[in-house]
């Protein structure tokens, strides 16, 4: 067996006027009950260091960069890594990426994955941005991704670290079946995916009730039909007058939920996984090399 105590580290809502440093210290006492129990990889949120401001349609582009990080590690954010090699606990963080090359400036909605040295292993760019691209005033609230960020240019990756194959993605990605299917091709073992998502689904209301239900199914469905355990990590509750689920959790490879949330707040979510047991399924019914008919897929890559 390879066991991996894993946890998804939950966020309540932060507001539009917290800081980082504010928000990194309630990160830290997550990573300190984490280290209580042993946790060696913790998973934080989609943009886990400030509130979800694409909600918000921002004229000037120095208030949106202001929720961008131009460095990472950055000062605010350092206290994160000096506390992995503390606690020889890696960790999952994501956030706003802004990067300069030449006299262009790119923004991404990023992920990392840093090791129990502190050390960053991997880097992921959110590909399937959701939301709009223009103001629409119809909306209660702006779901502006498309505006403020650019397609990810990194793929779906893995990385080996914490004695496996890891894999990441973002909150919408979570919904298409392709990236589970990228990452399982790639062998992940274990994807953590950061999310935002608000209960109001402003083109469709007469779904909003169904949102927890679509959260886990296709995480479960992820997870079970390329066998790798998921952590799903919400940022959840009334954000600045806008809900978003929470439903935090650890799902095995055979698609169960074995640990999740109760509350909308801070809150660890925690699991003594094993890696070896993404064998049950993909050495049996998703055998890919055995029962896979890649020439049937075709119409999956055509644009
Ligand atoms: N952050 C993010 O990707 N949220 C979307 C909201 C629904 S689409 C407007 C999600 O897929 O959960």
């Amino acid at each position: 067996s390879r066991p991996l105590k894993i946890a998804a580290a939950q966020l309540g809502p932060i507001a539009r006027e917290e800081t980082r440093t504010e928000v990194v210290a309630r990160c830290l006492k997550l990573m300190e009950e984490a280290h209580a129990l042993g946790v060696e990889l913790i998973a934080f949120p989609e943009l886990a260091l400030t509130t979800f401001f694409p909600r918000w349609y921002f004229e000037d582009q120095a208030d949106i960069d202001s929720f961008f990080e131009t460095e990472m590690p950055s000062a605010e954010t350092q206290s994160l890594f000096d506390a992995a090699k503390k606690y020889q606990m890696g960790f999952y963080l994501g956030y706003a990426e802004l990067v300069k090359e030449g006299d262009t400036t790119r923004h991404f909605n990023t992920t990392i994955i840093v090791d129990k040295t502190g050390e960053i292993v991997g880097k992921y760019r959110k590909v399937h941005l959701p939301g709009h691209s223009e103001y629409e005033d119809w909306r209660p609230f702006q779901h502006l991704e498309r505006r403020y960020f650019e397609s990810g240019d990194l793929g779906f990756q893995t990385f080996d670290a914490f004695g496996g194959k890891m894999g990441m993605c973002i909150c919408n990605d979570r919904r298409w079946p392709e990236t589970y299917r990228v990452l399982g091709l790639r062998d992940a073992e274990l994807v953590m995916i950061g999310y935002n998502t608000p209960v109001h689904y402003p083109q469709a209301p007469e779904h909003d009730h169904l949102q927890d239900f679509h959260n886990e199914l296709v995480m479960q469905a992820g997870a079970y039909q390329n066998g790798m355990w998921i952590v799903g990590v919400a940022k959840a509750g009334k954000e600045e007058g806008c809900d978003l689920i929470g439903g935090s959790c650890i799902i095995d490879p055979t698609g169960q939920i074995v640990a999740q949330a109760k509350t909308l707040e801070d809150e660890l979510v925690f699991f003594e996984a094993d890696l070896d047991r993404c064998d049950e399924i993909r050495k049996n019914v998703f055998n890919f090399q055995r029962y896979r008919e890649p020439e049937n897929y075709t119409p999956i890559t055509e644009p």
